[in-house]
């Protein structure tokens, strides 16, 4: 286990595990804190504290409210809130991030605390891209630096820029994608640190160095400093990183990384997740050391059975900052306080097919887990999904009358199996996800999603089990990952509790 501030070689990544990507990473004092984009999901910007970087607990969300964030019902999956910078400045912290969509930009919020209240946004509409990032000067001026790679001058407080935006340094010449660049100031230089390669398997970070915030900029002659490109290391599209310095000096790096499974040409489904990886410097320049594998950390049990058990059980009137819905999560439709003790779903549009569905969940965060929920469908409809976005889900259902499993992939829409409501108002619907046995079938899939019935003996009667390839990101597409959760098709849905567990690998 790795001592306060200092994570051994030991440690298991990912830190932060499931769809949690674009770590930007700052420390105050004894402790770290990090910010992750969340896309189409409301509240926007999950915000994890550490002391150590390897255990991380979520301690927020900086967007947590509509007047910071309103979503419209018709903003495409992975479209939406991109690729944070967190900072503390001045006894601040500064947080600005990219709303991806028609009329959105970019927008800055801040805090005193990072578990919030975070302020209201300023909107920054001189900024030129996405991907922004902040860095001050010696004298204070402030710097907002883009994916492209350039740069402009800002007031953080007001949003306002100044000037006319100028290029820097674009990254290795042939190389896709200059994005996510994050300046500092270290020693005698300036470094800029970026992503390249695209966010796919050919993702890397590179960095170049100047004597001023401007540029110009000379690249690191050993660039990319990291990628895993073209490599059969099991954690694949390794890129868009952060630097951060522990009290003892030594240097780390957050970055976002996938794990690709099954056979050729290998499918992620917990999007793209949070990695750690130590950095070194030689000659004025970083070097990152291996991201360890997703071994498991002494202590880890290694027997079946769950390893990391969580449930909800709707007692209070808050929900936890772990759970998320499309878009927005408006009291009419998502209540604790409507039947106590339970979580009362409102349907508004129709199923999860719909961009408005009424859902709310947390992201599946281990290869091998089950979700089980209780739910009361006498005047309504719904159940449990897992949900990668609206073309690609599988979920199943309870009605007054009958229990379904649906799937959803691309066009098809197939009712893939249903039986009657076994007995009793309420019924426990599960999905269980494993990784399949190794195989020597180059098309093996990731992983098996059975859906089906938890009976009060605690067995479980499956109606249907799916490939888990087509809730992959290399079939839907996009930036996000799988969420696990409980949703409303029709009328009112009543939920007692919701059960993740963690199976060992
Ligand atoms: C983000 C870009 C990227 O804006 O993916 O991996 C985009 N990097 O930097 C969406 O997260």
């Amino acid at each position: 286990m790795p001592h306060q501030h200092q994570a051994d070689s030991t440690f298991a990544n990912p830190v932060i595990p499931g769809f949690y990507p674009d770590p930007s990473i700052c420390r105050v004092g004894d402790d770290y804190y990090l910010a992750c984009s969340s896309f189409e999901y409301f509240p926007g910007v999950p915000l994890f504290h550490s002391r150590d970087l390897v255990h991380w607990t979520q301690i927020g969300n900086a967007l947590d409210r509509p007047s910071q964030l309103c979503l419209p019902a018709d903003l495409p999956s992975s479209a939406g809130i991109y690729a944070p910078t967190l900072r503390h400045h001045d006894g601040r912290f500064w947080l600005i991030v990219t709303d991806v969509r028609e009329g959105g930009g970019n927008l800055i919020v801040t805090a005193t605390d990072p578990a919030g209240p975070w302020s209201d946004p300023v909107r920054a509409p001189g900024v030129p891209g996405i991907d922004p990032d902040l860095a001050w000067d010696e004298d204070g001026t402030c710097w907002c630096t883009v994916a492209g790679v350039s740069q402009v001058r800002i007031d953080p407080s007001t949003g306002e820029t100044y000037g006319t935006p100028h290029r820097l340094w674009s990254g290795t010449p042939g190389a896709k994608a200059p994005e996510a660049p994050h300046l500092y100031r270290i020693g005698g230089y300036w470094y800029l640190l970026m992503a390249e390669g695209g966010t796919e398997r050919g993702h890397g970070v590179s960095i170049a160095r100047g004597r001023r915030p401007t540029g110009p900029f000379e690249p690191c002659p050993a660039n990319p400093i990291l990628t895993h490109r073209s490599t059969d290391h099991p954690i694949q599209n390794t890129g868009h990183a952060d630097l951060v310095q522990a009290p003892d000096d030594s240097w780390w790096m957050v970055l976002l990384g996938v794990r690709p499974r099954g056979g050729t040409p290998g499918w992620h489904v917990l999007g793209r997740e949070t990695f750690l990886a130590p950095v070194t410097w030689a000659d004025g320049w970083p070097v990152v050391g291996e991201v360890p594998l997703e071994a498991p950390a002494p202590g880890w049990p290694l027997l079946p059975g769950p390893v990391e058990a969580s449930r909800d059980d709707f007692d209070l009137n808050e929900v936890r900052p772990s759970w998320i819905s499309p878009r927005d999560r408006p009291a009419e439709h998502y209540s604790t306080k409507e039947r106590s003790g339970w979580l009362t779903l409102r349907a508004r549009g129709g199923s999860l097919d719909e961009r408005d569905v009424v859902f709310a969940g947390r992201r599946q965060q281990h290869l091998s887990c089950r979700g089980r929920t209780l739910v009361d469908p006498a005047s309504g409809r719904g159940g449990l999904a897992v949900r990668l976005d609206e073309r690609h889900h599988y979920e199943i259902e309870a009605s007054a009358t009958d229990v379904r499993v649906i799937a959803r992939v691309g066009s098809l829409r197939t009712v893939v199996a249903s039986k009657p409501l076994p007995t009793g108002p309420t019924v426990v619907l599960g999905i269980n996800i494993t990784e399949p046995p190794a195989a020597h079938d180059a098309r093996t899939g990731p992983d098996v999603i059975s859906l089906g019935i938890g009976e009060p003996d605690g067995t479980f009667t499956e109606l249907a089990t799916l490939d888990g390839r087509y809730l992959s990101t290399e079939v839907a597409g996009g930036f996000t990952g799988r969420v696990i959760g409980m949703y409303a098709a029709e009328g009112t849905v009543h939920f007692d509790w919701f059960g993740y567990e963690a199976l060992a690998p």
